[in-house]
């Protein structure tokens, strides 16, 4: 009785075949290439001419065997000139054994932008086509490789900008959250399957139990909330967190960036109007990724390239999620600090910072927020450096990170969507059970939250919305 995906939902493959029926083979540089860097970079062929190709440009020295799994030494050559283009291994993974389960070829050459370059482009004249993003996961998730969750993870780890975002999608890549989507859904599809029985053959069947339903759609409705939770706490670990430190004149911006970011990005002086433009470092505060933007001491000058530093810095607030808001404790709360604090945005999390604690002759560290006389939530001193781990912990607690301690796996923001909608369909279908409807009124609804489960599994997923999860991947994965 359960409903399932439409047979053959998942075979795009028909979509792109050439003329003589069979599937393209597709091409990309794996490896991230820049000039002058890397020694090593691989050009990946996917598809039923791989081999073929790989056989047509390369040379193995000596007489190697082209067997499956076996790593081939030797020299890519131009067809059409003999030429050598580089000294290079070929690892060939004959179908099903390889991340495609189509037959992969590797070429791995030298790293340099221009050999790379070349070797790509003998391989799209010898018949592969360039390769979409995520193409190559989008042929492995087809063919039954990997679940959609596991791609979306290997996704996630590749750009992970810290080591606890790493982990995060490692603990994706595991496989448990395919395992626990996919059980709610099965749990709702049996709900499902109640319901729709009783629709259509109500009395020939043993009454059902609407209270015993119930109690499981809330249970599922729950476990959903606090997945998507999670999912929005740990939000900052994947994307990283923009902050702008804005503040008067002087106050100690840029001696801050240069502390957290433990360099000297920025220059320091004593004379107000030393920073003019946008600033930017990147760091991992308490494995959160974070772009610090330092920006220019917003005041009223004539000076005017400094006024339109003034003008970015009112930029960067608007375009940041998260302000550090310094002010200096030695002059206190000004009247030009609290005209600041009144231009941050509503949505952007705000953190009043007083530095030059030394200079007060006050302590460091978290302070009473509202405090009539400083109005800092935690003091520091940039300069010798004292409360940056008080200032690190308000900040991540400001922005809702501090929430993802201790997270093991979590939904990215594509899953979590779905699965709020699906808490919502729910809470309609629990409505309609509460007004004593019909069965068939619960089922429209539910029918619905099941849909949105098996979206974020692929169990259940349109072409077009597995085309938009893949080209979200980088090229060459
Ligand atoms: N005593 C003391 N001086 C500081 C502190 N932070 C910054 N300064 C000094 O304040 C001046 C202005 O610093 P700077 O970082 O350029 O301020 P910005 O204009 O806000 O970027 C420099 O002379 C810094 O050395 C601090 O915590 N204590
Ligand atoms: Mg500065």
């Amino acid at each position: 009785m359960k409903p399932t995906a439409p047979e053959g939902a998942y075979d795009l493959r028909g979509a792109d075949r050439d003329v003589s029926g069979s599937v393209a083979t597709i091409a990309a540089v794996a490896t991230a290439v820049a000039a002058g860097q890397g020694s090593v970079a691989i050009v990946r062929l996917s598809g039923p001419e791989a081999e073929a190709i790989g056989r047509r440009l390369f040379r193995p020295a000596g007489r190697q065997p082209w067997d499956s799994h076996r790593v081939l030494y030797g020299h890519l050559i131009d067809p059409t000139s003999g030429e050598r283009v580089d000294e290079a291994l070929l690892l060939l993974m004959r179908a099903p054994r390889s991340f495609t389960r189509e037959d992969v070829v590797e070429f791995h050459c030298h790293g340099g932008l221009v050999v790379v370059r070349r070797v790509l482009e003998l391989v799209l004249a010898a018949g592969a086509r360039r390769a979409e993003p995520g193409e190559f996961s989008q042929r492995a998730f087809l063919n039954g490789r990997l679940d959609l969750t596991r791609a979306e993870a290997i996704s996630e780890l590749i750009s992970a900008r810290s080591q606890r975002a790493a982990q995060l999608a490692m603990g994706g890549l595991d496989g448990g959250l395919q395992r626990r989507i996919s059980g709610l859904r099965e749990r709702l599809l049996d709900q499902l399957a109640e319901l729709e029985a009783r629709v259509d053959f109500e009395d020939d069947l043993p009454p059902l139990d609407g209270g015993g339903v119930v109690a499981e759609l809330e249970a599922v409705r729950q476990e959903l909330a606090t997945l998507v939770a999670q999912s929005r706490a740990a939000e900052p670990l994947r994307r990283g967190l923009r902050v702008a430190i804005v503040g008067r004149p002087n106050v100690g911006k840029s001696s801050l960036l240069n502390r957290l970011s433990g360099r000297d990005r920025a220059i320091v002086t004593d004379l107000p109007g030393t920073t003019r433009d946008l600033l930017e470092s990147e760091v991992v505060l308490q494995g959160v990724p974070l772009t610090l933007v330092d920006t220019a001491g917003i005041r009223a000058t004539a000076d005017r390239v400094e006024a339109l530093g003034i003008a970015r810095s009112h930029e960067a607030l608007a375009g940041a999620d998260a302000v550090l808001l310094l002010f200096d404790l030695a002059a206190g709360w000004t009247a030009a600090d609290q005209e600041l604090r009144e231009r941050v945005p509503a949505g952007v999390a705000l953190l009043v910072v007083g530095n030059k604690a030394d200079q007060a002759g006050l302590a460091t560290g978290p302070v009473a927020e509202g405090e009539a006389a400083t109005q800092a939530v935690v003091a520091i001193s940039a300069l010798h450096g004292d409360g940056e781990a008080a200032l690190a912990a308000a900040l991540l607690e400001r922005c809702g990170a501090a929430a993802s301690e201790g997270l093991v796996a979590a939904l990215n923001s594509r899953q979590a969507d779905l699965a709020a909608a699906a808490a919502v369909d729910l809470e309609r279908s629990l409505e309609a059970a509460s007004q004593g409807l019909p069965w068939d009124f619960w089922t429209i609804d539910l029918r619905a939250a099941c849909g949105q489960l098996g979206a974020i599994t692929g169990e259940e997923i349109s072409e077009a919305v597995l085309d938009r999860v893949f080209s979200r991947f980088c090229i060459g994965k």
